[in-house]
């Protein structure tokens, strides 16, 4: 098991190496938390730029000041683009931020199945706002690994969403055809996926390696990307899939008041793909303009 703390010895400095070469450090104001639980080092600092930040065997999962540009692109387009999203599931997303922006939509149940309750402890103490809404009666918190809840559940969801880690690492099966063959398998008919899916720069592989499969598993299988200055290089992507809905043709999007990022032009510009990235997934097509 991989133990990376992000932490210099004296607490004075937080940093995520992104490459072996480079990354990001914050100045901590504050070690607010440190722990380690069965599965990995936890960390959460406060920062004068960037607020509360969590970090998870030393990679930043989520900060006060930029979370919501992460949490609304994962949630919104596929909640947005499906008409009635009644049974929502989310893989991983302790820390709620996910939760909170699902609830924000007309939903009947949405399901957290996160591995590790202790981050789910962590954040509940650190990052309250984020964790307010596992209290709406909607909520159904499981702490369970997410692979094998999916394996064993009986349910059908109309929207997915995996808000795992990076696609190098421990979260590396959640990136993987079997488990994405099994999300669909628990998907109702018209039902719909979204999957963080690394940083654009950086996980340029990845996305290619995915795209050979996710393209032949569903009728759309689409990447999409935007913001989060503190994710390695600052734009991240996701993937949109679905064997019933396109998102770039959907008629009315159906979008929460109060959003912070996301809007309808917002939807629209994600999928569009710079040429670099276009022509890696060449051949895979997942992603590269409307079909
Ligand atoms: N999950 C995706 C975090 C990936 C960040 N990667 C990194 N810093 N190298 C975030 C969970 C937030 N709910």
């Amino acid at each position: 098991m991989k133990a990376t703390r992000s932490l210099n010895a004296r607490g004075t400095e937080a940093r995520e190496y992104q490459t072996p070469a480079s990354g990001i450090f914050f100045g901590v104001k504050k070690v607010l938390y440190r722990g380690r639980s069965r599965f990995q080092t936890i960390e959460i600092i406060s920062n004068r730029d960037y607020g509360r930040v969590l970090l998870l065997d030393g990679l930043v999962q989520t900060t006060e000041r930029d979370e919501f540009c992460y949490h609304e692109m994962l949630v919104h387009p596929a909640l947005a683009s499906h008409p009635k999203p009644d049974d929502v599931l989310i893989i991983g997303g302790g820390d709620g931020g996910a939760l909170r922006e699902v609830l924000k939509h007309r939903v009947k149940k949405a399901w957290l199945v996160e591995i590790d309750g202790q981050v789910i402890e962590a954040c509940r103490v650190h990052f309250p706002w984020l964790q307010a809404d596992f209290k709406d009666p909607r909520a159904e918190l499981v702490v369970a690994d997410g692979d094998v809840f999916i394996d064993k559940t009986p349910m059908r969801f109309d929207v997915i969403l995996v808000d795992s880690s990076d696609p190098v690492g421990p979260s590396t099966v959640l990136h993987q055809e079997a488990f994405f063959r099994k999300l669909k398998s628990r998907l109702k008919p018209g039902g719909i996926i979204a999957a963080q899916a690394g940083s654009l720069m950086l996980h340029q592989d990845s996305h290619a390696r995915k795209g050979v499969f996710l393209r032949k598993m569903f009728r759309h299988a689409r990447l999409y990307f935007g913001p989060v200055p503190t994710y390695p290089v600052g734009t991240w992507c996701y993937d949109f899939l679905s064997d019933r809905v396109n998102p770039l043709t959907v008629k009315k999007l159906r979008i929460p008041q109060g959003l912070k990022y996301y809007n309808a032009g917002i939807h629209r510009a994600a999928f569009a793909l710079p040429n670099f990235l276009a022509e890696r997934l060449a051949g895979t097509e997942t992603g590269v303009g409307p079909r």
